[in-house]
């Protein structure tokens, strides 16, 4: 039975998830890497139901790393160093083309990965940002300069009309529950080396091993 009460959502929490995902050896924890995800999400749909299509595949993935994490080899997904490692060294991964693994936990990261890309400057545009800016085109530029250049065109369609109905500036920092827009500006500048530094040694692992275009 469930008497807790609802709890504030503020998008400070979140980025800090992002925070706890480094271990002191730079290898990224995937149950940190999920939850900052599972917050993520939440403030999507904070956004409104026309965002839903979107986190919805947001969902999906996590579901994804969540099974593989409580599955039998679990303890080999504790990082996304160690997840390579194993799905490489056991052929676990379709590298050309979608075929006996089509739920790897490296291609499915490598979706969350540039989506974190894209929210990565995003949010630095909004950092930035002016009183007069707008959060449809920052978010669509930033869109466009990350995560579209992987979607087919129906979807950059879809997730461009979902990106007109985001509120403006004002309506947009109070959603994130931060406080003012100083203090959103102050919190972004704190927490966004964070999201960065996570990214860059994501990359640079797929890097390495050659997974940045896998299928
Ligand atoms: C306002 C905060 C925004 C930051 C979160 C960004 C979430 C990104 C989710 C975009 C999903 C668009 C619709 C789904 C597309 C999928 O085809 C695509 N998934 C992603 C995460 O890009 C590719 O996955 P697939 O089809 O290869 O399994």
């Amino acid at each position: 039975f469930d008497s807790v009460p609802v709890e504030k959502f503020s998008l400070k929490e979140v980025l800090i998830t992002f925070q706890s995902c480094l271990t002191d050896s730079q290898e990224i924890v995937t149950d940190s890497y999920v939850n900052g995800w599972r917050g993520l999400v939440r403030f999507m749909n904070s956004l409104g139901s026309i965002f839903s299509f979107i986190s919805k595949d947001a969902v999906n993935k996590i579901q994804i790393m969540v099974t593989h994490r409580n599955g039998e080899n679990g303890d080999k997904y504790e990082t996304l160093q160690s997840m390579v490692k194993y799905e490489l060294d056991n052929n676990l991964v379709d590298l050309q083309r979608r075929a006996e693994h089509p739920e790897s936990g490296c291609r499915t990261l490598l979706r969350l990965h540039r989506a974190l890309r894209w929210l990565e400057l995003f949010l630095e545009k909004l950092r930035t940002s002016t009183e007069d800016s707008k959060t449809s085109v920052m978010c669509t530029d930033a869109y466009n300069d990350s995560l579209a250049q992987h979607h087919a065109w129906i979807i950059r369609k879809a997730a461009t009309m979902a990106f007109c109905a985001l509120p403006g500036r004002a309506a947009f920092f109070q959603t994130m529950n931060v406080g003012s827009t100083e203090q959103v500006v102050a919190m972004l500048g704190e927490a966004m080396p964070f999201i960065s530094k996570v990214y860059e040694i994501t990359e640079e692992l797929y890097k390495q091993h050659n997974l940045l275009e896998l299928p």
